[in-house]
């Protein structure tokens, strides 16, 4: 196959608006147009179609309520488990992204000419010929190692499937790595068994939360969010630990204003607690968990007095927590959170949550830590014979997860392998790289010029597919069926249907057919069902329903799974010891402390703040940036710098004035930021939400408003045991404008 061009140097390709919908009017004649395959809907009347969000990786059941062809409403089904009726405001924002006038229309392609590079329309035939020869020559020239994938969304699974057909599983999630894997290790390690998403919490029967940032109410995951509320309903305290008054802050007992970076410091001050004043599970520890030893000699020195020196809070503070944890135990937990990787410590980090939680013996106890369960949905076997290497894993931390299909290297990995040469070709699926911390938005770029061969698929024209050779304009998850999901688990297990509520516009098309054109470019047949409806009622037949069945009401939900211990019940774990692990026999082998250590971090300069961040209830990062219907909501037009009041009035600044961040390394923000002046925060760190600051003009609601947390990310710090990237060691200045 030939190689056709050489796209080694690449710019950044203003994605010129005439190729794009642009202000193209949105009628329903332009959705019919381009009706899709697999679609069951057209335009006859009213009706509810029920299918998941896509706004965040909760996936929430939403019910898509259409009339005239056009969805008019989206709000929580009543039937799925984690929405019960009710939606986050991004789930009900849905349409926004649907309508939005930026949306990608028709496959593009890069061309040079004249030294110049732009874009030009393509047809899809024409696109997907270029992208399975260029795939297909990089893996016959250098092997199936110098082809790797990001991705990000449910959509993914068909261009794993794809991929898998050459031999290709170099796969690697950012949100992994960037988010919720070190939580993941860290129950791997401690209890045998890997964390999900919801997390096991029965959060709606403890009587006692404690939260480490965690900022449940602007982290707005839906389900977690009705839990707490209906524990916090039924009497339960909240303890939050962070540097900033959040809204979860105002709902608690105790807001710990702790000094960022010195969490496992606190941790261990809340185990000395615990142990010293015999407020510890004995039972539990003695029959159900190993290495307590080694645990009380580390934490021994760590008295509140000790802690109270290093995270600023209180002594007093600290023993009134572990006592009132202790008393209120077996229904009190500490949570993992989400985003857990901060310092690159984030594995200890949550091995130490998971120590509190095993010294309280709140394992599966109402309202302590449980195991939810998953549907069990059958897998039917392969129609093609999967090459060995499908197996392997890339990734060079030892402590990186062998069982996770979808991970098979950390995304950072990804990019350095595209700027060493190892990686030439680029399948980029529902990320926006550019914008997402993997080693910085200059790796980021250097990685996607670098590659011999770039493929973004997306939905909008956000920062990435400036870098692409190829862009391929997927559907919304509005607009097309997508996999099954039984890849939550949780108390009442369920599957769950995505299907379309209106057909695809313009010219784009779900990934399961995209994925699906690649592999037949490819002359392999047979990879895929005739049809996504047909494999789809095949997986629902095999546990006796059918897609039929399942369109009405969009989920099958099991009854509630049994989540609590009998006394006197082995735990049978999956640990080496068949135990809690609270020192790490693995941990240790691999050349790692067994039980977590508290070790000092970075400290800001002279004048300068340690930059925190979070979220905004209303907007997810990139899949919400450009969205109107959300954007417009008073607080969501931009973001701002939260900034203490002393320090404000040590830089001289006014609330509600643009400044220019500037980090330790001199990197100034392209954007300026408001400055919210605020006793909420300590003195030493400023707080913005991640999201903002989007460059690619096109975007043309997201373009500069506020600015991009992540340009001013210029250090990280990998978790030499799992891989995850802190990256909380950066910190800022103001410059005033002129
Ligand atoms: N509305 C909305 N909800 C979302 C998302 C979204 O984009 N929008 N994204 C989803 C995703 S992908 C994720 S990963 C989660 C992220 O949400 P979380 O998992 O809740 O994120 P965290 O980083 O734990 O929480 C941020 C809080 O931690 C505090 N913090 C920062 N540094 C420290 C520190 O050193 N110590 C302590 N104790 N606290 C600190 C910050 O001040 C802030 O209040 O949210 C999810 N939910
Ligand atoms: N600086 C900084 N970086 C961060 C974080 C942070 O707080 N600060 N948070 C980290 C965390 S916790 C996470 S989870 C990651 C998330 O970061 P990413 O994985 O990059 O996810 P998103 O930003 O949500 O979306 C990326 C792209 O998906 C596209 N998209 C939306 N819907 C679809 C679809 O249906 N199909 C396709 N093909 N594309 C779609 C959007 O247009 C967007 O370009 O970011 C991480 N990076
Ligand atoms: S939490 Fe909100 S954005 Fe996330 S899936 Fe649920 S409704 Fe959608
Ligand atoms: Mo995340």
């Amino acid at each position: 196959m030939s190689h056709g061009q050489n796209f080694s140097r690449r710019d950044f390709i203003k994605i010129s608006s005439i190729f794009l919908a642009g202000s193209t009017a949105l009628s329903a004649g332009a959705a019919q147009a381009f009706s899709g395959a697999g679609s069951s809907v057209g335009d006859e009347g009213s009706k509810v179609v029920y299918s998941f969000c896509e706004h965040c990786f909760w996936r929430c059941g939403i019910a898509a309520h259409v009339r005239d062809g056009k969805v008019y409403k989206i709000t929580g089904s009543d039937h799925h488990p984690l929405s019960q009726g009710k939606l986050c405001p991004r789930g009900t924002g849905g349409t926004g992204l649907l309508y939005d006038p930026d949306r990608l229309a028709y496959p593009l392609i890069r061309e040079t000419k004249g030294g110049k590079q732009f874009y030009r329309k393509a047809s899809w035939d024409e696109a997907i010929t270029l992208v399975a020869e260029k795939l297909y020559g990089i893996k016959e020239q250098y092997g199936p190692g110098a082809l790797a994938m990001l991705h990000h969304g449910y959509g993914v699974s068909f261009f794993k499937n794809m991929f898998s057909q050459i031999g290709v599983n170099k796969y690697a999630k950012p949100s992994y790595d960037l988010c919720c894997g070190p939580a993941r290790q860290a129950t791997v390690l401690t209890y045998g068994y890997p964390s999900d998403t919801p997390e096991g919490f029965d959060m709606k029967n403890s009587k006692y939360m404690v939260f480490f940032g965690t900022h449940f109410g602007e982290n707005m995951h839906n389900t977690a969010v009705q839990e707490i509320s209906e524990g916090i309903r039924n009497g339960a305290k909240i303890v939050v630990f962070d540097p900033r008054f959040s809204t979860l802050a105002g709902k608690a007992q105790h807001w710990l204003p702790i000094k960022p970076a010195t969490d496992i410091a606190m941790m261990q001050g809340l185990m000395h607690v615990l142990i010293s004043e015999n407020l510890y599970d004995k039972a539990f520890v003695e029959a159900h968990t190993v290495g307590f030893g080694e645990l009380w000699d580390s934490v021994k020195d760590m008295t509140p007095e000790k802690v109270s020196a290093i995270t600023d809070i209180p002594a007093d503070a600290i023993r009134t927590v572990a006592r009132e944890y202790a008393f209120h135990a077996p229904a009190a937990f500490v949570h993992s959170g989400r985003r857990t990787n901060w310092y690159g410590d984030a594995l200890q980090r949550i091995r130490a949550i998971h120590i509190l939680n095993a010294l309280v013996g709140n394992f599966k106890m109402p309202g302590g830590v449980v195991a939810f369960q998953k549907f069990p949905l059958v897998q039917p076997p392969p129609t093609h014979e999967h090459p060995a290497y499908e197996k392997e894993v890339h990734s060079k931390y030892p402590f990186f997860p062998d069982d996770e299909p979808s991970n098979t290297i950390a995304s950072h990995e990804i990019v350095q392998q595209a700027i060493s040469g190892e990686v030439k070709g680029l399948l980029i699926y529902g990320v926006n790289l550019p914008e997402t911390m993997t080693l910085g938005r200059d790796k980021a770029i250097e990685a996607m010029k670098k590659a011999e061969f770039v493929v973004a698929v997306d939905v909008l024209p956000s920062e990435v597919t400036g870098y692409a050779d190829v862009v391929l304009p997927e559907c919304t998850y509005l607009e097309r069926y997508d996999d099954l999901d039984n890849g939550r688990a949780f108390r009442t297990p369920f599957v769950a249907l995505r299907q379309p509520a209106v057909p695809p516009m313009y010219d784009s098309k779900p990934g399961n057919q995209i994925a699906k054109m690649i592999t037949e470019k490819w002359g392999i047949h047979g990879a895929f069902p005739p049809s996504v409806e047909k494999g789809l009622d095949k997986k629902l037949k095999l546990v006796g329903s059918s897609l039929a069945e399942i369109k009405k009401k969009g989920v099958l939900v099991m009854p509630e799974t049994d989540l609590y211990r009998k006394p006197g019940e082995p735990l049978n774990l999956k640990t080496p010891s068949g135990k809690v692990e609270l020192a790490s026999a693995r941990l240790k082998a691999g050349g790692f402390d067994a039980v977590p250590k508290y070790t000092a971090h970075p400290e800001p300069p002279t004048g300068f703040y340690r930059m925190l961040t979070g979220r905004k209830p209303m907007l997810t990062f990139g899949r919400t940036a450009n969205n109107r219907f959300l954007g417009d909501l008073a607080t969501a037009k931009e973001n701002e710098v939260w900034v203490n009041n002393r320090i404000a009035e040590k830089h001289s600044l006014e609330n509600g004035e643009y400044v220019h961040l500037k980090n330790q390394d001199g990197v100034v923000s392209e954007f300026p930021v408001k400055v919210k002046v605020t006793q909420r925060i300590r003195t030493d760190a400023v707080y913005m939400v991640h999201g903002f600051g989007h460059t690619s003009a096109k975007l043309t609601w997201a373009h500069k408003r506020g600015a991009s947390h992540n340009q001013l990310i210029s250090r990280t710090e990998i978790d030499p045991a799992m891989g995850a990237v802190g990256f909380q060691n950066n910190f800022v200045t103001f410059i005033k404008e002129a």
